[in-house]
């Protein structure tokens, strides 16, 4: 069975490989996504290490000369996407978008290398991707956090990963949709449209792009002047991870400046995660910088914040609201609290359950000595690939398949999980 699992994972990986890239699947995403290289990356490194680094290679060969690693390298034309280049306007060789995405590439290259058979092909490639990594990191410090909290802020639903989450809907009233030019969403045609966001929602989207874009894609202007700052904690902690991880890695390359940078920007950053604590609802919160509030919405985004290094007696507790979560699910973890009104079993980032965040937040646990619980994520994987195959995410109570299929980061995890 472990086989045949892993067997299929691969085949379904090779199906999406491109050569130098990977496209998250066929058809409904058809260019290469950033955090979905990086995670995939991962389970190539088990069965052919440098078809793994390559694939992080791509990604940083278009890298910004600002160190911005953009969130979707257009490397081929292909109208089956909406937005595409014409509409970021970004003016590079090769389009990509002008925002980016949860930097989970430190942590990707720091695990590849830790593991890898190859060791002199490793220290090569590692040594190489040091510097860009870092460039990256000391980006969002640079444009994202402008008064130095410690925590960077995402500028569109689209650099979480976690496109229409409820943490967004309040802050999303302040993005206006007047001026949005008139356009024709691809998605819906490859996709249930009940499981993919509102059209009001992508209104929005589309008016902070179109926001950006008058800017210039200048991101030293970007942070102060879009109406949506939110500070995510598990984007923030995905940061940390990665910070702390290429600290230890820069550590074990003799690189101590990056190291030590490294290691200052993972130990501010999860201090001030402190500040998004929530004692009631046993989880970290987002934190809304336009109006400096804390978001009341019990996402996924403040359970994934486990990623990162916490403190011990956050970790226990988020492996409690987790136990709590699993009282109102069959499968684990839903990336909304099912017992929340806007709970929404089916649609997207509102309800159902990703893979990826799955697998982080087991790692985190995992780590912070919670095996009970990450073993019991982990199981629960397995068993939706089994009722659903490799799909996009799951529904948390019926384990219903849906988005896109023969999905990249998926079957990447299960063999993650399964080597
Ligand atoms: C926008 C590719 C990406 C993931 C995101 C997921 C979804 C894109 C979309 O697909 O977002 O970036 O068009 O819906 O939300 O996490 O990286 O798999």
């Amino acid at each position: 069975m472990t086989q045949k699992m892993i067997d299929q994972a691969k085949a379904v990986m090779r199906k999406n490989d491109r050569g130098l890239y990977t496209v998250p699947t066929q058809g409904l995403y058809p260019f290469q996504w950033n955090w979905d290289s990086a995670l995939s990356a991962l389970g190539f490194a088990h069965f052919d290490e440098p078809r793994a680094w390559t694939e992080i290679e791509t990604l940083f060969a278009h890298q910004w000369e600002d160190g911005m690693l953009p969130h979707i390298i257009f490397h081929q034309p292909d109208d089956g996407y909406f937005p595409g280049p014409d509409v970021w306007a970004t003016g590079r060789a090769v389009p990509t978008t002008g925002i980016t995405q949860p930097p989970v590439a430190g942590f990707a290259v720091r695990r590849i290398f830790d593991r890898a058979r190859d060791k002199a092909l490793a220290v090569e490639k590692a040594r190489a991707l040091l510097p860009q990594i870092h460039a990256w990191h000391q980006w969002f410090f640079a444009n994202r956090d402008p008064q130095g909290t410690g925590l960077v802020a995402i500028i569109h639903p689209w650099e979480s990963g976690r496109d229409n989450s409820v943490d967004w809907d309040a802050a999303f009233e302040r993005v206006p949709t007047e001026g949005v030019e008139p356009f024709t969403r691809r998605d819906t045609s490859h996709a249930n449209p009940e499981h993919r966001p509102t059209d009001e929602q992508y209104k929005r989207y589309i008016w902070l792009v179109q926001k950006f874009r008058s800017l210039g894609w200048d991101n030293s202007k970007l942070h102060d002047a879009s109406p949506f700052q939110i500070v995510d904690p598990g984007f923030n902690a995905i940061l940390m991870r990665s910070c702390a991880d290429l600290a230890d890695l820069a550590e074990s390359l003799g690189e101590t400046q990056i190291a030590d940078q490294s290691r200052a920007m993972a130990d501010k950053g999860i201090a001030a995660m402190e500040t998004l604590w929530s004692d009631a609802h046993g989880q970290y919160l987002c934190f809304d910088r336009s109006i400096g509030a804390l978001v009341d919405s019990p996402s996924i985004g403040g359970i994934l914040a486990a990623f990162a290094p916490i403190p011990q007696a956050r970790a226990r507790a988020i492996s409690e609201r987790i136990k709590v979560l699993a009282e109102s699910c069959t499968y684990l973890v839903p990336s909304h609290d099912p017992t929340a009104p806007e709970f929404d079993a089916l649609r997207y980032w509102r309800g159902p359950i990703w893979l990826i965040v799955n697998y982080m937040i087991s790692d985190g646990l995992e780590f912070a000595g919670q095996t009970a619980v990450a073993d019991r994520i982990n199981r629960d994987c397995l068993r939706l690939i089994e009722q659903g195959g490799f799909a996009e995410y799951y529904g948390p109570i019926g384990a219903e398949p849906c988005g896109g299929d023969t999905f990249t980061w998926t079957a990447a995890m299960v063999i993650e999980i399964l080597s």
